[in-house]
């Protein structure tokens, strides 16, 4: 099975050049201009579109158990929703609760990612510790291709780290030649500061944010820096929403440390306005931590991306409905924190950022794909148009457009935090493991069609 792209303008990281792109099976056998299309090859016309490497989201949560309730997406309709918006790779998260072994929740989790449409592969949350932690943290990374190991410093009560828990997986990691990466809140911060608002009465979705002020996420990326940089180990701080915690990380990048940053889609477009509007329905939906910021935030965290200290984009998808939300409708810390966006990260990253100029098609490859495979090592495996590289590639047409909408997304939820908004750029067809999943409106995802992409370690593994 053979699908020719042709006539378009390949973007990689690095440069942009016309050229064909041939796929044969789930690879990419050549990039060059005037290839010939085998006989029964599927033809992709490319004409006045850009051929760009699919898109990987570095972090979303499909299928997640979750305060009480599971996400609206599973590992089948999540990826199917990214491949409508040219996402081709997620990586995800393995949860275990505390005291749960880690290796049950791994095949856990891997039963229920069987179903996905698209590749995908796990960070591992390191949620409490034990000697057989330290030992299970090793047989993932040497049997089962993990290389990072998540730490949650906010969720107290539930799967927040301590600081003995982030110095010891750290330390492990680093044995491993894996790489730590933290969701940076202080959460003993956060539950008194919730306690504080429930006790004045203060029970809404408005009382979110105040929950969680920019210093709070602050506080724990200078701690999260600090700790990675007595330990030496690299550090992958994910959706960075504030200024604050960007200007640790700037600090930190400039005095030699390896720290790296994600930035959602999400944190560089919505303000904290949202949280004003009356219906509860709709400022509960935008309920997620880090909450979103007012509005010097976003411009920030564009800045960092510009100025390579924020290195990925990814969205969080983290997907609940109405229903669901409205648990929290007399107690705002009962709302499930979680929102989508796997299927309009490139659109709105594309609108937002290279129709303004911010970003070149290039760096909009760079923070969209190439840095998160490089990061976590599957480059050039994924996150370039090469011959070799997986055919995970995104057909993208710059002067179409489309009004998003919860009305006519592909994933659940029955919400969405662009809702209206109308970007220009968008996928024309997702090629993925070398087939058309989609073109031109029409999904064409497959249960069971995605695959687990194993992520070597990044130096050999300890004797
Ligand atoms: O904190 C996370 O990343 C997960 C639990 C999704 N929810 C969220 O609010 N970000
Ligand atoms: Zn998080
Ligand atoms: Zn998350």
């Amino acid at each position: 099975m053979a699908t020719l792209i042709r006539g378009g303008t390949v973007v990689n990281a690095d440069r942009a050049f016309r050229a064909d792109v041939l796929c044969e099976g789930d690879k990419i056998v050549a990039v060059g201009p005037g290839l010939a299309a085998p006989a029964g090859a599927e033809i992709v016309d490319a004409g006045g579109q850009y051929v760009m490497p699919g898109g990987i989201d570095p972090h979303t949560h499909m299928n997640l158990p979750f305060m009480g309730t599971v996400t609206q997406d599973d590992f089948f309709t999540g990826t199917a929703a990214g491949l409508a918006g040219g996402n081709t790779t997620i990586i995800d998260f393995v949860i275990p609760n505390p005291q749960q072994p880690l290796l049950e929740a791994y095949h856990q989790w891997r039963g229920w990612a069987e179903k996905a449409a698209g590749d995908y592969t796990f960070h591992v949350a390191i949620t409490w510790w034990s000697e057989q932690v330290h030992e299970d943290m090793g047989t993932l990374v040497r049997k089962h291709g993990v290389n990072s190991f998540k730490h949650f410093m906010a969720y107290k009560n539930a799967i927040m780290a301590d600081d003995e828990t982030l110095v010891k997986s750290f330390r492990r990691a680093l044995e491993l030649g894996a790489i730590p990466t933290v969701h940076a809140e202080n959460g003993e911060l956060v539950y008194q500061l919730q306690q504080d608002l429930l006790r004045q009465g203060i029970t809404g979705p408005r009382a979110h944010p105040l929950s969680r002020p920019p210093a709070v996420e602050a506080e724990a990326a200078n701690r999260a820096i600090a700790i990675a940089n007595v330990l030496k180990t690299p550090l992958y701080i994910v959706h960075v929403s504030c200024k604050e915690s960007l200007d640790a990380i700037t600090r930190a990048r400039a005095a030699g440390q390896r720290v790296y940053g994600e930035a959602l889609a999400g944190h560089l477009i919505v303000d904290d306005s949202v949280y004003d509007h009356p219906d509860f329905d709709f400022a509960a939906g935008h309920v997620m931590s880090p909450p979103f910021r007012s509005r010097e935030h976003q411009k920030a965290l564009w800045q960092g991306l510009q100025g390579g200290n924020l290195h990925t984009t990814a969205t969080d998808h983290c997907t609940f409905c109405a229903e669901q939300k409205a648990a929290g409708r007399n107690d705002f810390t009962k709302i499930p924190n979680g929102c989508g966006g796997v299927e309009d990260r490139m659109a709105v990253i594309w609108d937002e950022g290279v129709n303004s100029g911010k970003l070149t098609p290039s760096e909009f490859v760079r923070v969209t794909s190439a840095n998160a495979a490089q990061i976590f090592n599957i480059y050039p495996r994924k996150g370039v148009i090469a011959a070799g590289s997986d055919a995970d590639i995104v057909v993208w047409d710059p002067a179409g457009s489309r009004t998003i909408s919860a009305k006519t997304q592909f994933a659940k939820g029955g919400f969405n935090v662009f809702e209206g908004r109308t970007v220009k750029g968008i996928p024309s067809t997702t090629v993925a493991a070398g087939k058309v999943v989609f073109h031109r409106g029409e999904l064409r995802a497959v249960e069971g069609a995605g695959r687990h992409i194993d992520r070597p370690a990044f130096v050999p593994t300890a004797p």
